[in-house]
């Protein structure tokens, strides 16, 4: 069904910039109090509901490396990661004030004279003491590979791989990047008309981690069956203190992606003190709520989302109230375009 499909591309590529232009005012704090739940309830009633005038709420990093890595793959109609490395870079000297991860910004500042097929996997390799970054930044903006690759799953996993060690060389962040992937290949998948198996969807997830086979993959695994166990808990107050002392809310992608996927599955259904009838919106500001990394947490909870819910869940006042969302928008409809020539080829 090409209508649900295109709804279901431009979905992850919004909730990519959703999540992060509504997440990154908080980047940083700690879980939310109660009060302050509240005052993130109406300003987000507010931004989802109504018109108004107001500077657009910027994205950060997250977006604009996601946005480069799209605009790559639909200009050269394939993985080019000396071509993806001069994007990352051109868009960071464009606004270096988005928000860059510290390891990230070595990297880009290595590729600002030349990048070629020699030097392109060089910067990362060294960060960290020759252990290559953990951190959340491969998985932060693959989501144009699974909408690339969205119907085959060994492709998805290559790609991911190439693109993520650009960036990110440690096993950590790599698998970051391939469950991320995985999560959203799957949201691609399901039809949001009928109601979400989640331990279905953490089984799926789990066990592809456990074919990948190495040791970073079964911390992920192991996290994994913590979300299921967290999901699978009776009541509308899923305790954030819990779900942040167990999953993690920062930085390093072990301690983030399985708690976006979390946010995800854990709004299917009712939270307390987040009144909307919304999952995506729901999700998004679910994840707000965990503090730490909160523009990326709510991005991948974003893109997840939007991957199963579509287009249709986001509503025309918040997305006008965000930068550069018809971009967003259209570079979907482009990888969907993209996504068809690669399967008729
Ligand atoms: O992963 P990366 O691009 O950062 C993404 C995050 C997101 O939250 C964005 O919104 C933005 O705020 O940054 O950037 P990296 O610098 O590769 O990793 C992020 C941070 O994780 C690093 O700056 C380090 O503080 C830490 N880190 C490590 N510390 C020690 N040893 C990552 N890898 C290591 C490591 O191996
Ligand atoms: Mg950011
Ligand atoms: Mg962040």
């Amino acid at each position: 069904d090409t209508a649900l499909l295109k709804n279901k591309f431009r979905g992850t590529m919004l909730g990519v910039l959703i999540g992060d232009c509504l997440g990154s005012p908080y980047e940083g704090l700690e879980k939310l109090s109660r009060l302050k739940k509240t005052v993130l309830q109406r300003k987000h009633d507010k931004l989802w509901e109504t018109k108004f005038r107001e500077p657009v709420m910027t994205y950060t990093d997250d977006s604009a490396m996601t946005r480069a890595l799209a605009e790559s793959l639909i200009e050269k109609r394939d993985l080019d990661i000396v071509d993806v490395a001069q994007r990352f870079a051109k868009s960071y000297y464009e606004n270096p004030d988005r928000g860059y991860g510290a390891g990230t910004i070595t990297i880009l500042k290595q590729w600002k004279e030349h990048v070629d097929e020699t030097n392109v996997k060089i910067p990362a390799k060294n960060l960290f003491d020759g252990l290559g970054s953990y951190g959340n930044g491969g998985a932060m903006k693959i989501a144009p590979v699974p909408l690339f690759a969205y119907n085959n799953y060994d492709k998805l996993l290559h790609y991911v791989k190439e693109v993520t060690k650009i960036t990110h060389t440690h096993e950590l962040g790599i698998n970051g990047a391939i469950l991320q992937a995985i999560a959203i290949q799957q949201s691609l998948h399901l039809n949001p008309s009928e109601e979400l198996n989640v331990s279905n969807f953490v089984d799926n997830l789990i066990s592809k981690m456990d074919k990948i086979g190495d040791d970073s993959s079964q911390l992920y695994k192991e996290r994994l069956s913590i979300v299921k166990n967290l999901v699978s808990e009776e009541g509308d107050d899923p305790n954030e203190e819990r779900v942040v002392q167990e999953l993690g809310n920062s930085i390093r992608a072990l301690e983030s992606v399985p708690t976006a996927i979390f946010c995800f599955l854990r709004a299917q259904r009712r939270i307390r003190r987040i009144r909307t009838d919304n999952p995506l919106r729901r999700a998004i500001q679910y994840a707000i709520t965990l503090g730490g990394d909160t523009d990326t947490i709510a991005s991948m909870a974003g893109a997840i989302a939007g991957a199963f819910y579509g287009y249709e869940k986001f509503s025309i006042q918040l997305l006008s109230h965000c930068e550069e969302w018809e971009l967003f928008r259209e570079i979907g409809d482009k990888m969907l375009d993209l996504a068809m020539s690669q399967i008729n080829k």
